[in-house]
């Protein structure tokens, strides 16, 4: 008689080698958008890739001399030249007949305004690089200074609330707009908190033999002024309201965009943060400000057409909110 061996499939699981990129135990603050959103390109992309990486808190957290958490080849450009460093190192591999994969990471410091000259370069020579901009919408790394990314009416230590100005006077740099006018074939939004989503656009850039971009919303606490495990909410509000939409543009057109369910009112996602906090008063102008934010979060939904919901839960409150077990996170 022959016994019958049965391993239950959760201990086969925990068996198989996992291919972590980015270990733990690298010196991100407590909730950091930017480590998590790292940790999951990476895992998307698999080992056979080269990292170039511009100057910021990525590149700070994970490299503490004589210390790396990376598990790829990673290499530290300077802060401005992180599109030219990539396309060097592409460059040499195609002329040593290698298919590995190479990666840009930069801050939105990094990619909005200091590297954007090597960035627009690369792009426009058509290197088949994918470049992932960690948004954490200001310059982190120095201490909370506003970039061309920070929002309207943010709070950073250059955009103070005074008698002048409610926080930062500009707008959010619409980015993925100006990359997708290279005539790349692929450029796309995600955000920290839809990680499934993360995955499948880093495997579809990865696929695409030519430039390829993805911007990621990525919380700071420390930046932003909200705690530490409330990083995925206030990243998931960002998109239920509308203010970071999550979009795909294949050759400067829009490919696809994710729905939202219920849309929230952007008062919700920004009285979470403390960079937001002087429009929480009284004043008329604070009142005024409030309504400008809602006003490009409506703008938003209505050019992308964001309104609904999607049959196979790819949308705002689809299956990425939800635990196993089917318990939906907060
Ligand atoms: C040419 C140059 N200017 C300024 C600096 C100083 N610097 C280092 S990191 C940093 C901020 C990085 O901001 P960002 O790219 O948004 O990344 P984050 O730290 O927010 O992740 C700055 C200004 C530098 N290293 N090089
Ligand atoms: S300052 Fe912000 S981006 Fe930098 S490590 Fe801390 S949480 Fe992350």
């Amino acid at each position: 008689m022959t016994t019958k061996i049965i391993t239950a499939i959760s201990e086969l699981r925990k068996k198989q080698p996992r291919f972590r990129g980015l270990e733990s135990g690298h010196r991100a603050c407590l909730g950091c958008g930017e480590a998590l959103a790292a940790r999951l390109v990476i895992e998307a992309t698999g080992p056979d890739v080269l990292v170039a990486n511009a100057t910021g808190c990525l590149e700070i957290f994970t490299t503490p001399w004589p210390e790396s958490a990376w598990r790829v080849p990673w290499i530290h450009s300077l802060f401005e030249n992180t599109g030219a460093v990539a396309a060097g190192m592409e460059s040499a591999l195609k002329a040593q007949g290698k298919s590995t994969k190479v990666l840009a990471f930069g801050g939105d410091g990094g990619t909005f305004d200091i590297g954007f000259q090597a960035l627009s370069g690369m792009l426009e020579r058509g290197h088949n690089v994918l470049y992932v901009c960690f948004d954490n919408e200001a310059y982190m790394n120095t201490g909370i200074q506003r970039s061309s990314s920070t929002p309207h009416a943010a709070m950073t230590t250059t955009s103070p609330p005074g008698k002048e100005r409610m926080g930062k006077r500009h707008l959010k740099k619409d980015i993925v707009s100006i990359v997708a006018a290279h005539h790349i074939p692929y450029a796309a939004t995600a955000s920290v908190s839809y990680p499934s989503d993360i995955r499948k656009k880093v495997r579809r850039a990865l696929a695409i033999d030519g430039p390829t971009f993805l911007q990621i919303h990525c919380p700071c606490p420390l930046g932003w002024g909200h705690e530490g495990d409330e990083s995925i909410t206030v990243a998931r509000l960002a998109v239920q309201t509308g203010l970071f939409p999550l979009i795909e543009l294949e050759r400067g057109g829009l490919a696809s965009a994710m729905p939202i369910r219920h849309i929230r009112p952007v008062t919700e996602y920004l009285q979470m943060q403390q960079r937001f906090r002087h429009l929480f008063t009284d004043e008329a102008r604070a009142k005024e400000e409030l309504e400008h934010i809602q006003a490009i979060a409506d703008h938003n939904i209505e050019i992308y057409g964001l309104r609904g919901e999607c049959k196979d839960a790819f949308d705002s409150e689809g299956m990425d909110t939800v635990r196993r077990g089917g318990m939906r996170w907060a």
